[in-house]
């Protein structure tokens, strides 16, 4: 028997959040239901509202939250109503070939959630018609409550800031990951990033914690710049103003950065990533294109220059080993998650936080639904 909820259900591609009364049945075996708490809006949310990302309409969105658990499903183990929760965007089902290897953030489930359907390849969610609803990455945080894989619920303390620790679900995990865990950068090394936004800002921090030397962060944008600075940029570039490979020959004496990442998601930038890094560099795509895009680069210079170019899908995080590694960096102090949180709002704010965010005023609002 389903119950209702409170959600914002996008209905086609470039279709604004509208905040009806949902149906959500109740978890089925391996899943719970949580009460989201608080949820980041991140560019990806954005990208799949306009259709950037593929996905299957409708749709609630949503998929950088903490929530608290209410209804623990048949053979979940470990997790109790009241329970305060990260939730992950790949579910990490523990058993696949890819989770075994220890490369869960490529795990099997995510081919079905990342077209809205719970890992069993069935739904949840009903518009009030009884049509189908999809739901983001499984998670579909938008709503006042959300049916969601157990194995994405990486329980967390309740004493910490719900506004602030949503960002772990996918900004933070993203790009401190795309540091630490896909590159694994060296303390000493010069680093660039492409985009300072709500990810590419976690790589600045990522990069600090890392022991980076030097942090050349790039944006259009001056209010993210002034940000970056705060976070551990060393320099600052604005790519309408100077061109990123003239600031990074001057802060490397002519060689590159060691690592360069790209986190806009548009081959232009990538490319530009590719020619900021030395020989022996490494190139990381964090940033996520439009599905037709390309990458051209040349060849030669791959080969000669042993440049090397790595995909990152949330950071290349194992969520139950890095959430606590990323709160400890919190506790140190290490890790700033306040000054990401450029706003709050509620679910019905949702149009003027997307704005916000296209726009580039916002790094994070967060919406308490
Ligand atoms: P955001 O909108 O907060 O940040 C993007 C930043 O890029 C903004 O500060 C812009 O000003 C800046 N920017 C845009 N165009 C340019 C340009 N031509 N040159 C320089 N700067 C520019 O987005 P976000 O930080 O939430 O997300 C960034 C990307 O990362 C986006 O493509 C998103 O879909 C992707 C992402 N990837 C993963 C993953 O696992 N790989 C996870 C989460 C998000
Ligand atoms: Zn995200
Ligand atoms: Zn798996």
């Amino acid at each position: 028997m389903s119950d209702t909820t409170r959600a914002a259900v996008v209905r086609e591609p470039g279709g604004s959040f509208e905040v009806i009364e949902i149906r959500l049945d109740p978890p089925a075996a391996g899943e719970v239901e949580v009460r989201i708490l608080a949820t980041g809006v991140c560019h990806s949310d954005l990208s799949i509202q306009q259709g950037v990302i593929p996905a299957t309409f409708p749709v609630v969105l949503g998929h950088e939250a903490v929530a608290e658990v209410e209804i623990v499903g048949p053979e979940v183990a470990g997790l109790e109503p009241g329970d305060r929760v990260v939730l992950s965007w790949i579910p990490q089902c523990g058993r696949c070939d890819y989770c075994r290897r220890g490369e869960p953030q490529l795990c099997e489930t995510s081919s079905g959630t990342m077209l809205g359907r719970q890992p069993d390849g069935s739904l949840r969610r009903y518009l009030p018609d009884g049509s189908p609803l999809y739901a983001m990455t499984a998670l579909g945080t938008f709503a006042e409550r959300a049916v969601v894989p157990a194995s994405a619920a990486v329980p967390v303390s309740s004493e910490l800031p719900a506004e602030q620790v949503a960002l772990l679900g996918c900004g933070v995990l993203t790009g401190v990951g795309a540091v630490l865990n896909t590159a694994q950068v060296e303390p000493g090394s010069a680093v660039a990033v492409l985009g300072v936004g709500g990810v590419g800002l976690n790589v600045v921090q990522g990069a600090r914690i890392a022991g980076a030397s030097a942090i050349v962060a790039v944006d259009l944008n001056e209010s993210k710049l002034e940000l970056a600075r705060h976070l551990g940029a060393s320099h600052t570039v604005r790519p309408d103003v100077d061109d990123p490979r003239r600031t990074v020959r001057e802060v490397t004496g002519g060689s590159g950065v060691d690592y360069a990442f790209e986190v806009i998601g548009r081959p232009e930038t990538a490319r530009t990533a590719f020619e900021l890094i030395r020989p022996g560099g490494l190139a990381v795509m964090v940033g996520v294109p439009d599905v037709a895009a390309e990458l051209k680069i040349p060849l030669m210079m791959m080969v000669t220059q042993e440049r090397r170019v790595a995909g990152s899908l949330y950071g290349s995080s194992d969520v139950r080993r890095d959430v606590p590694r990323m709160l400890d960096l919190y506790a140190a102090g290490e890790l700033d998650l306040a000054s990401l949180v450029t706003g709050t709002a509620g679910l019905e704010d949702l149009d003027d936080a997307a704005a916000r965010l296209a726009g580039g005023e916002a790094v994070r609002t967060v919406i308490t639904p």
